[in-house]
């Protein structure tokens, strides 16, 4: 694939930065040509290095010097870049200017992330997603830093370190990573109730998705939009992945952690590499400034989502993730996104974790990247110019010319100049402000429950019975008995019937009740509802030698219908057709294991051995149990026979050809079939 796209902008300005080491002479850092890298400079063939050796010096110190401290939190993550295009004026709404006009095309880079483990924890820890975008426009740099989950465990900023140590592993012994499974997070919910609903999502088949490229993106906080007439509109931001909203299950979460650690990055990366590449819309709600107060939730705290169904999401454009980085290290480890980066027609509300947040993400950046000049990093820097009397820090690489560096002054015209908001300068929205200075919380931000209870209530069964085994599998990993009586109390004021659940798998009894009598529910909240597509998934065909004819043309079929079929055989090499024809094997049972797969099809078991039977029986039974999709033509048919899954749901054998491919593409497309009998 082309790396280069061409016509955007930021990836212009990349290209001046890439260098390309390949035929090139081996040098110091200071382009003096090197001789001998192997050997380091001694005294004598069997003698002491000598400290003369400045090349061994600069290596090793470098080396030495490579890492740089990993983010405290959102640390695993993986990025792309890409563009956005606006499908729609929001001129009614905002002035942001790449928000405009039609067709207009803005360079974008998207990093995605867990949340609590560290840099090299598995990616299908039960967490939420981080789904940050840097906007590179021509007003400069706009971030929406979001995360796959609407709304936020804590109301006030002040208490993120508290949560972020509890949900890190414990500090005595350092365990669990990445998992939220443990005594001091569990303590931390029960004694902070706000936590209520932002927990039913994490315990929901949202904190595991199948893909980045599945995943809706929330931007939680409310911000405000500006119009040219200066109006304001309280705003939240929306992503909605093309391909729908999917995940996995539990079971084959934690089997893919050990199987394939960097499963959601390996999905994005050959995604894109393959040229199918990610989409997702891009969606606002709005509220009118004078609505604040109609609604039964206070639209500035963040536990509180607000219902599609009551304030639909307007869809404005879309985006497009279309070419991996070059280096890992360099763009998404440096990149250093921040709430705050804002463009005019984008302003803050007071959401109280809003207002915190905008102090966190600069001072973080300060320790992780160095000092202050991280915005001069390639993949930083905006694409407009940027001007200002900032000089000097480490790692500075701008040359300031001239002696000016102060405002105001004569002698340079007094420039850089402020630029009037007639003119494109940013101006902060003048909300008028008559309050005492407290310590407090609103009134308005205590109900914790009703809207936890609005999600559960908006879940279809299977997803119910998900979240009570999350909550089941969480709190039996708690060792002290306390905790799980306390979450509870806790989660049996959002559903009795939860709790109760709960309750029996724990071997405990729930004695606290529901204080939430809310029927209210939001379709849009159950991915049962989502776009349901086979595009891009990934079917292992299981194949021994000898096998029918037909075979590579219903593999053909698949391609076409948008799937991924890859050969999986007992060796690696080819297996032989019936009619001579090779298929070339892509993974062996030892390489390959159905977890890292979205659907089964047992093409064909001609020449099986007793181990291909055993080894294709074991990916059958896994790929049932996770309520895939699971094919069976020619002699295939009777493996699933003999497991007696013939004509259970999503179970399709006694078809062929091209009925066989259309009912297996439907089948794929449906995700998952949790009606099956046992
Ligand atoms: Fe963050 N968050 N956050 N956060 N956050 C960081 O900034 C913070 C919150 C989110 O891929 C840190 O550069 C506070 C909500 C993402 O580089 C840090 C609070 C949402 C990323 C920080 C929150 C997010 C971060 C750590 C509560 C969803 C990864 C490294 C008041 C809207 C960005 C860094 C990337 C990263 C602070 C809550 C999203 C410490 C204080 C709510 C996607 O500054």
């Amino acid at each position: 694939m082309d790396k280069k796209v061409t016509g955007n902008s930021k990836d212009e300005q990349l290209e001046k930065f890439r260098v390309d080491d390949q035929g090139q002479a081996l040098t110091t850092n200071q382009g003096l040509k090197i001789s001998e890298d192997e050997f380091s400079l001694k005294a004598g063939e069997r003698g002491p290095t000598l400290i003369e050796d400045f090349h061994f010096r600069e290596k090793m110190t470098h080396f030495d010097h490579e890492r740089i401290p990993e983010r405290v939190v959102h640390a695993r993550g993986y990025a792309a870049h890409g563009e956005f295009e606006l499908y729609e004026s929001a001129s009614e709404f905002t002035k942001a200017k790449f928000l405009q006009t039609p067709g207009t095309k803005t360079p974008v880079f998207v990093r995605f992330s867990t949340v609590a483990g560290s840099r090299g924890s598995g990616e299908l820890a039960r967490d939420a997603r981080g789904f940050a975008t840097k906007f590179y426009t021509e007003e400069g740099n706009y971030d929406l830093v979001a995360n796959n989950i609407p709304v936020f465990f804590i109301q006030d900023a002040i208490k993120f370190p508290d949560l972020v140590h509890a949900i890190k592993p414990e500090p005595h012994n350092e365990i669990p990573q990445a998992a939220t499974a443990h005594d001091t997070f569990w303590d931390f919910v029960a004694n902070n109730e706000e936590t209520a609903h932002m927990i039913m999502w994490t315990m929901s088949d949202r904190a595991i998705p199948r893909s980045f490229r599945m995943m809706e993106g929330f931007g939680v906080n409310t911000f405000r939009f500006i119009n040219e007439a200066g109006k304001s509109h309280f705003v939240k931001f929306h992503w909605k992945p093309l391909l729908g909203t999917h995940s996995v299950v539990w079971d084959e979460a934690q089997k893919i952690n050990g199987k394939d650690p960097d499963f959601h990055r390996r999905d994005l990366y050959d995604a894109i590499d393959n040229g199918d590449y990610p989409e997702y819309e891009f969606g606002v709600q709005l509220i009118a400034e004078e609505d604040e107060f109609k609604f039964d939730f206070d639209i500035l705290d963040p536990t509180k989502l607000w219902p599609e169904e009551e304030i639909p999401v307007k869809i404005l454009g879309k985006m497009t993730l279309n070419r991996n980085v070059d280096n890992v290290f360099a763009e998404t480890e440096q990149v250093a996104f921040h709430p705050g980066s804002v463009v005019p027609g984008i302003d803050f509300s007071n959401d109280p974790l809003l207002q915190g947040r905008l102090f966190s993400y600069t001072d973080t950046q300060l320790i992780r990247l160095g000092g202050p000049n991280f915005h001069e990093l390639p993949i930083n820097r905006p694409v407009c110019p940027f001007h200002n009397n900032q000089r000097d820090g480490y790692g500075r690489q701008s040359i300031n010319v001239g002696r000016v560096n102060y405002h105001k002054n004569s002698l340079a015209g007094n420039t850089p100049i402020p630029v009037s908001e007639a003119e494109g300068g940013y101006s902060h929205y003048q909300e008028k402000i008559d309050a005492r200075k407290v310590r407090a919380r609103s009134e308005s931000f205590k109900d914790h429950f009703s809207q936890a209870k609005l999600f559960w209530n908006s879940m279809s069964n299977p997803e119910k019975e998900h979240i009570i085994s999350a909550f089941s599998f969480e709190l039996g990993k708690c060792k002290e008995l306390t905790v799980r009586q306390q979450v509870l109390e806790m989660f049996a004021k959002v559903d009795l019937d939860l709790s109760n659940k709960v309750a029996e798998n724990l071997g405990l009894v729930v004695q606290g009740v529901s204080t939430t009598t809310t029927t209210k529910s939001s379709p849009a909240l159950s991915q049962l509802n989502t776009f349901m597509k086979p595009h891009t998934r990934k079917i292992a065909v299981l194949v021994g030698e000898g096998f029918e004819e037909d075979l590579p043309t219903i593999l053909a079929d698949l391609k076409a219908g948008g799937t991924m079929p890859e050969i999986v055989s007992d060796h690696h090499g080819s297996v032989v057709g019936a009619d001579g024809t090779l298929l070339p094997v892509d993974h062996t049972f030892l390489t390959a294991d159905s977890v890292l797969f979205d659907a089964v099809y047992v093409a064909s078991l001609h020449g099986k051995t007793a181990m291909f039977e055993k080894e294709a029986t074991y990916f059958i039974k896994e790929a049932y149990a996770h309520f895939k999709p699971i094919g069976a033509t020619f002699s295939g048919e009777q493996l699933v026979d003999n497991l007696h899954f013939t004509g259970q749901a999503g179970v399709l054998s006694k078809e062929s050809g091209k009925s066989f491919v259309d009912s297996f593409l439907k089948a794929i497309a449906a995700h998952r079939f949790w009606n099956r009998a046992v």
